[in-house]
C-alpha cells in the first residue's frame, strides 16, 4: 500500500498564462511538478490532481454576486488540466465546487470523478490507500492550496509543501506568502 500521496492541486489551463483567471507564472510549475510525479510513480506511491469543476453559472462567478471571473466552468478548455503534464492514466481526478450555489476551495471538500459519477471523498480515498501524507503542490499558493494544506493538517496527515512547485494569485501583495507562513505555523512543513 501507498503511504504518500501527492495532491496535485488545480493545475488547470484557466489558473495558467491566458486562462480566465491566470496565476502570474501558473504554468512554472508545471515542469517542478512533473518530477515530482515521476518520482511518485516510480516509486508506487499515490498521486491525486483535484480540479476547480463549475457550472457555468457557479456562485464564486462576478455575474453572481461572486469575487471571480467565470472559470473552470466543466467541458470547457479552461476546465482542463495543464496539457503539459504527463500523468499516469489511471490517476484519480478530485471534483470541487461543482454545485452551483457552493464554492470550495479545499481538495479535501473533493469528490472522486469517475465514470460520471462523483462518490468518494478524498480523505477517505487517502486512508483507505494506506496513506498517512501527503505532498501538496499546485494553483493557487492564496486560495485552493492554502486551503488543501490547512485541511490535510486537520485530517491528520502529515503535510509537506512544495515549495517551489505551488503559485499564487496575490490579489493583495504578499498574500502567498503570508499563506505559506500560515501553513507552515499550523505544522505543514516546506520541502
Ligand atoms: C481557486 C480562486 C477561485 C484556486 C479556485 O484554485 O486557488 N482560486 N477558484
Ligand atoms: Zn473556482
Amino acid at each position: 500500500m501507498p503511504q504518500k500521496a501527492l495532491i496535485i492541486v488545480d493545475l488547470q489551463n484557466d489558473f495558467c498564462p491566458g486562462g480566465a483567471l491566470a496565476v502570474t507564472n501558473g504554468d512554472q510549475v508545471v515542469p517542478v511538478i512533473q518530477d515530482w510525479v515521476n518520482r511518485f510513480h516510480h516509486d508506487h506511491q499515490l498521486i491525486v490532481t483535484t480540479q476547480d469543476a463549475h457550472p457555468s453559472n457557479h456562485v464564486s462567478f462576478q455575474a453572481q454576486g461572486g469575487p471571480w471571473p467565470p472559470h473552470c466552468v466543466v467541458g470547457t478548455p479552461g476546465f482542463r488540466l495543464h496539457p503539459d503534464l504527463w500523468l499516469p492514466a489511471d490517476t484519480p481526478q478530485f471534483h470541487k465546487g461543482f454545485r452551483e450555489d457552493q464554492d470550495a476551495y479545499s481538495g479535501f471538500e473533493g469528490l472522486l470523478s469517475e465514470g460520471g459519477q462523483r462518490t468518494l471523498l478524498l480523505a477517505d480515498f487517502l486512508r483507505q490507500n494506506g496513506v498517512t501524507e501527503v505532498y501538496v503542490a499546485g494553483l493557487a499558493t492564496d486560495y485552493c492550496v492554502r486551503a488543501t494544506v490547512l485541511d490535510a493538517l486537520k485530517e491528520g496527515f502529515k503535510t509537506w509543501v512544495i515549495a517551489d512547485g505551488v503559485k499564487g494569485v496575490d490579489v493583495n501583495p504578499g498574500d502567498s506568502d503570508r499563506a505559506l507562513v500560515e501553513m507552515a505555523r499550523r505544522g505543514a512543513e516546506l520541502i
